[in-house]
């Protein structure tokens, strides 16, 4: 497996073949950790991972790690810890949601059924929590505790916004500052914390995730419109068809003349997929999707700025770049 196959292809950077191999440590992690004696748990556990993922958040763990000097073997741990945190996330999202298709394939909700999907998504959520008390520290405790709590709070947060034509920019940003980016905070922010760097550089490591992890964001809500579902791996629409008041649709409500307004208005309060075409018309010629990027890339360049605190060395190269790859992302 290339370290991070989307974002920072083989060819695009010098630390790439020895993040290839603390990849691999990392995937190894991921498989001995993932076992249960119970078959159903082993069946849908690896379902799930085996289907890959960008493994972006594992790789911030350890480019932060590396960048700060720390090479002990708690680094693979940690990483592999908050890709089972995430991975939790999104056995129980594609439930919420009722998606049907995560990682070009069916959904292990669609496949094995809600009950089982949320079921095994609370044991790798536990066994996520059982490998970082194995560091033994307890602020890596109190980072992973802080940030699954947000993220959790902002999935209800969302929830609350959803068929709200109405909703504000700033309460949009909430919601994908605790769903997403915390996660991207908290794992930059593990590196600092296994390194015992001063809290200066710690605070800077998080503020890259925290951007990074918006960014991140911003871009996913984009592709939802932009997209193809091929390249994706999931569904393009989604976001409309359960109403979800995303950016693209918040500017070009605000951009748009009175009829783009009324019929974007009606598609969240309605969940009108149906009506996608038309929508992805006028959020293309409102600039609604160039005006997304943008603030995504605002994001990453906040995100780049963070970085100063480091001294030079591969690892912050791939950190830079990796800015201008999640712009970039199509998948
Ligand atoms: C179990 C702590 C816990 C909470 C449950 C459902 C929920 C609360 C949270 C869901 C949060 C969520 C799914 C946010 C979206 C994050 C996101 C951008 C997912 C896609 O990430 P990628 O593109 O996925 O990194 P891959 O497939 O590459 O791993």
């Amino acid at each position: 497996m290339s370290a991070n196959p989307q974002v920072l292809g083989s060819d695009q950077h010098p630390s790439t073949a020895a993040m290839d191999a603390e990849m691999r440590e990392v995937d190894s992690v991921i498989r001995r950790r993932l076992t249960s004696e119970v078959a159903l748990v082993d069946q849908i556990a690896r379902y799930i991972t085996s289907a890959g993922g960008k493994r972006i958040r594992p790789l911030l763990v350890l480019l932060f790690s590396n960048a700060l000097g720390f090479k002990g073997p708690e680094r693979f741990e940690l990483a592999a810890s908050v890709e089972f945190i995430h991975t939790a996330t999104l056995l129980h999202d594609d439930v919420v949601d009722e998606s049907g298709l995560r990682r070009g394939r069916q959904t292990s909700n669609a496949v094995f059924g809600n009950a089982a999907s949320v079921l095994v998504g609370d044991f790798i959520y536990s066994r996520a929590f059982q490998m970082m008390v194995s560091v033994n520290q307890m602020r890596v405790l109190q980072v992973l505790s802080d940030a699954t709590n947000v993220i959790a709070e902002g999935e209800v947060l969302q929830l609350m916004n959803m068929h709200d034509a109405d909703l504000q920019v700033g309460d949009y940003l909430k919601v994908i500052r605790y769903k997403t980016a915390k996660l991207f905070e908290a794992s930059a922010r593990l590196g600092a914390v296994l390194a015992h760097s001063p809290p200066e550089i710690e605070e800077a490591c998080a503020d890259y995730g925290r951007s990074l992890g918006t960014a991140f964001q911003l871009i996913d809500d984009l592709l939802d419109y932009e997209g193809s579902t091929t390249e994706l791996g999931k569904n393009v629409g989604d976001d409309l068809r359960e109403g979800k008041p995303t950016l693209p649709l918040l500017i070009a409500m605000e951009r748009g003349d009175e009829k783009d307004r009324a019929l974007i208005r009606q598609a969240i309060q309605n969940g009108e997929v149906e009506r996608l075409a038309d929508v992805i018309a006028i959020v293309r010629r409102t600039g609604a999707l160039d005006a997304t990027r943008d603030a995504a890339r605002e994001e990453t360049i906040r995100a780049q700025r963070s970085l100063a605190v480091l001294e030079d060395s591969v690892h912050k190269e791939a950190l830079l770049k990796l800015c201008e790859r999640s712009l970039e992302r199509s998948a």
